[in-house]
């Protein structure tokens, strides 16, 4: 019995809103279902009265929220034949491509942007076996590269603009309806490629649970794939927040961003590929896009994780910090029920952790038992 209901990654706990069928071999590796944290100590420190929640997304398998997307993008092209795939990355896309092609027994070619990935990722890609090309020039010159060589090699483009990859990524939104029992008020996104948040908005729409009854809603997005039900959209679906790096922030300047710089490398990009779904999903949700500056990102991504026990990477701080600072300013009012998704783990950047941290906490001290009491003395 317990055996029979042993949680097998997301194609099969969703498959019914996913684009698969009885006999599609599932390429998976046991992602999604990742825990939704209720915040304790930062609401309070805010000193208002919010229901504050993080999605982390830095326990999938890689370590980041793209195996929701790889999952699915790889099982159709091992389904469809293709017997390679390839993407370009800010880090965890090519980490999370090169874990699903191995698993599948394929070739994964990787296009990184020389010397601006965290080392953590590069690790992975590294050891999952992709073929991994550095490019002397960033994400968006990777990603036109990438859409180009795909015309006419036999390669299959993993990137968010698959659109089986923004199906995966949906799932997150399924996920936290069933655990609120119905969908946030606020659900706040760092924003790079813009994939995410267009996924999830997929998700909110295509799947509500109200009144314990689960409702399939009218989607903008579905291209086929998701049940549609047609009809008016109604209730409960979130206003979306999307947060860019101020140095990498294309929505906040209205137009691509010739040579985006941030700490968070994870969204470093100057051209987002979903640009025109995410200014719908902005439209459509009441929402907005707002930019945080490096120095902001690093102390939210330093506060979570001294004060509620939760490491994510810089980039995935921008939700969190955003939040932060709408609680604050009231423009996420009391009352309200906001979920931050954690797109990266912590363990994924260290280099830029140990930076943040070179001057607090660690002492050098002799190995004997009064140098440690002094140091104890010392602290409290
Ligand atoms: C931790 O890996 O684009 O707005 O190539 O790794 O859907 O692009 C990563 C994006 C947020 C932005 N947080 O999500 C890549 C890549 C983390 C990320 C984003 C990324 P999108």
């Amino acid at each position: 019995m317990a055996f029979r209901d042993r949680y097998t990654g997301l194609i099969n706990r969703y498959r019914d809103h996913l684009p698969v069928n009885d006999d599609t071999p599932l390429i998976s590796l046991g992602e999604g279902n990742t825990p939704l944290i209720r915040l304790k100590n930062i609401p309070r420190a805010l000193g208002r009265d919010v229901d504050l929640y993080v999605k982390f997304e830095g326990l999938n398998p890689t370590g980041s929220f793209k195996d929701r997307g790889m999952t699915m993008a790889v099982t159709r092209a091992v389904d469809e034949g293709s017997k390679a795939i390839i993407c370009a990355s800010t880090g965890n896309t090519s980490a999370s491509a090169a874990a699903y092609a191995a698993r599948a027994g394929i070739t994964a070619f990787v296009l990184i942007p020389e010397g601006k990935i965290a080392m953590g990722k590069l690790a992975q890609a590294m050891m999952y076996g992709a073929t991994i090309m550095q490019i002397r020039g960033n994400f968006d010159a990777g990603m036109q590269l990438v859409k180009e060589v795909a015309e006419d090699a036999p390669v299959t483009i993993v990137n968010s603009v698959n659109p089986f990859r923004l199906q995966g990524q949906k799932t997150a939104a399924f996920e936290i309806i069933e655990e609120l029992g119905r969908a946030p008020d606020y659900h706040c996104l760092p924003v790079g490629n813009a994939g995410n948040i267009t996924a999830h908005w997929i998700g909110y729409c295509e799947y509500s649970r109200t009144k314990g009854e689960v409702v399939t809603r009218a989607c903008s997005f579905c291209d086929g794939h998701c049940r549609y039900a047609g009809g008016p959209v109604v209730g409960d679906r979130p206003v979306m927040l999307g947060y860019q790096a101020s140095g990498s922030a294309p929505f906040l300047r209205g137009g691509p961003v010739e040579d985006p710089d941030t700490v968070a490398t994870a969204i470093r990009i100057g051209n987002p590929q979903s640009w025109q779904q995410a200014w719908h999903v902005k439209e459509e949700s009441g929402g907005r896009f707002d930019e945080l500056s490096d120095a902001e990102i690093l102390h939210a991504q330093k506060m979570l994780t001294e004060h509620e026990g939760v490491f994510c990477e810089p980039a995935s701080a921008a939700s969190i910090g955003g939040a932060m600072r709408d609680i604050r300013n009231g423009t996420i009012p009391e009352g309200s029920t906001v979920v931050c998704t954690l797109t990266g783990n912590g363990l994924k950047d260290p280099d830029t952790a140990i930076d943040q941290c070179k001057d607090s906490g660690m002492v050098t001290i002799d190995a004997d038992r009064a140098a440690v009491n002094d140091a104890i003395r010392n602290y409290l």
